[in-house]
């Protein structure tokens, strides 16, 4: 291969990450491939994901990097595979804290890209599982609350639309807009003196309570249905891993100054999802309680999908554990929660097959790179949490938009 640099940029919290630009070289010695690729971070994450940068951050990445680069020089890779567990076995630990998940995702994607620009084609086609590629719906969160706002919104983390009825990603992306729209006017209504302000996604972030918040998106979503058409459905992230006190062993919600025990989350979660029709769930419960999971995914059935972000961490071992314990019918997929696109893929092959819906997701901390609108479409992913405004959420939209757009006649959504 030819050479790997990495550069720290600012990520859309104004916090430092990871870009790194992978070239490849052909048998004359010039540049055949080139690939570039930022990482993303969360706020909330999960305590089984990778370490995404080592002690001393970003810049202690960046060190790293260079010793990795010589490493890696000279040597050829038949395929993405063989350098991602080259990649591995550089960093030598399991949870990837001596280079940091984080610079290892941004390199592995970055070489992703460089592969496919030899291919000629697309990354989505470079990544294709199976036959042909899928348009995923977007899941967009419109109001918000937990790690991502201020002390006085809600304590639930995500209120999310999921347009379900759309016969295009063009009309569900627009869809989704206008209900973040009419969520701001619901939103005066009820609370004069609301500023506008938004959470780190580009969700609004009043100062109302859980349920008040839900009844706002749940209606706006009803509304823009009807006007439109098509279905749009709410949904949720609880988060619930951060509501979760593990002395009191209770669920702490702040805003009600509610606790809630692992009985009486079930109970508030099953209500919500019959009161409001919700379509999807993610972290209704904190990251260790596979079985309180389980129980909530029995009882919805095939009605609503529940699904486990902190829960599996895009992890294989732990997504076998959630299957072993029938906890849940969907699997969020954040590839630097693992590290590389590998372990990405091997998680999306793993839940397609035994739990049922891949959902590809962006984090709070994300930048304009579109990697993930790629993935979702080559890897099959019926449907993507990627926000629905804002500069670093509509670069993933309008990348969907365009694939549709150059998909034309072929382009098919993903099926739930
Ligand atoms: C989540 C994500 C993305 P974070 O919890 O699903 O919305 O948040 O990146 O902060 O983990
Ligand atoms: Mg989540």
């Amino acid at each position: 291969m030819g050479s790997i640099r990495g550069r720290k940029i600012l990520n859309s919290r104004g916090d430092p990450t990871i870009e790194t630009e992978v070239s490849i070289l052909g048998k004359s010695g010039a540049v055949t491939g080139f690939g570039v690729a930022a990482a993303p971070s969360g706020a909330s994450t999960g305590v089984h994901e990778v370490i995404a940068f080592p002690k001393g951050g970003v810049d202690k990445s960046l060190e790293s990097l260079e010793d990795v680069a010589q490493e890696l020089e000279g040597m050829t890779f038949e395929d993405l595979a063989s350098f991602d567990e080259k990649c591995r076995e550089l960093d030598g630990t399991k949870d990837l804290s001596k280079i940091g998940g984080n610079t290892i995702v941004a390199l592995s994607m970055a070489m992703a890209k460089a592969m496919a620009s030899i291919s000629g084609g697309p990354l989505y086609k470079y990544l294709l599982i199976g036959e042909s590629p899928r348009i995923p719906y977007p899941l967009g969160n419109v109001l918000g609350g937990g790690e991502h706002a201020g002390p006085t919104a809600p304590d639930i983390q995500e209120f999310l639309a999921l347009p379900l009825g759309a016969e295009s990603f063009h009309q569900a992306a627009f869809g989704n807009a206008k209900v973040h729209k009419k969520v701001k006017e619901l939103i005066l209504k009820k609370s004069k003196t609301f500023t506008g302000g938004k959470g780190d996604e580009g969700a609004w972030a009043p100062n109302l309570e859980n349920q008040e918040a839900l009844e706002i998106v749940a209606k706006a979503c009803e509304e823009i249905s009807e006007e439109l058409g098509f279905k749009i459905k709410p949904g949720l992230d609880v988060a619930a891993s951060s509501l979760y006190d593990e002395e009191s062993e209770k669920y702490e919600y702040s805003r009600e100054e509610e606790s809630r025990d692992a009985g009486e989350q079930i109970d508030f979660i099953l209500e919500l999802i019959n009161t409001y029709n919700l379509t999807y769930v993610e972290d209704p419960i904190w990251e260790e309680d596979f079985k309180s999971f389980a129980e909530i995914t029995k009882k919805v059935g095939q009605e609503c999908l529940i699904c486990g972000d902190d829960l599996f961490v895009t992890n294989v071992e732990r997504i076998q554990k959630g299957i072993e314990n029938n906890s849940a019918n969907a699997v969020l997929i954040k590839p630097n929660q693992i590290g590389t696109l590998t372990d990405t893929r091997k998680a999306v092959e793993l839940t397609k097959k035994n739990v049922g819906i891949p959902v590809m997701s962006h984090r709070s901390g994300e930048t304009p790179d579109t990697t993930i609108a790629h993935l979702a479409v080559g890897y099959g992913c019926p449907i993507i949490k990627t926000g629905v405004v804002g500069g670093e959420r509509i670069a993933k939209l309008n990348e969907l938009i365009r694939v549709e757009d150059e998909l034309g006649e072929e382009a098919q959504m993903g099926e739930i």
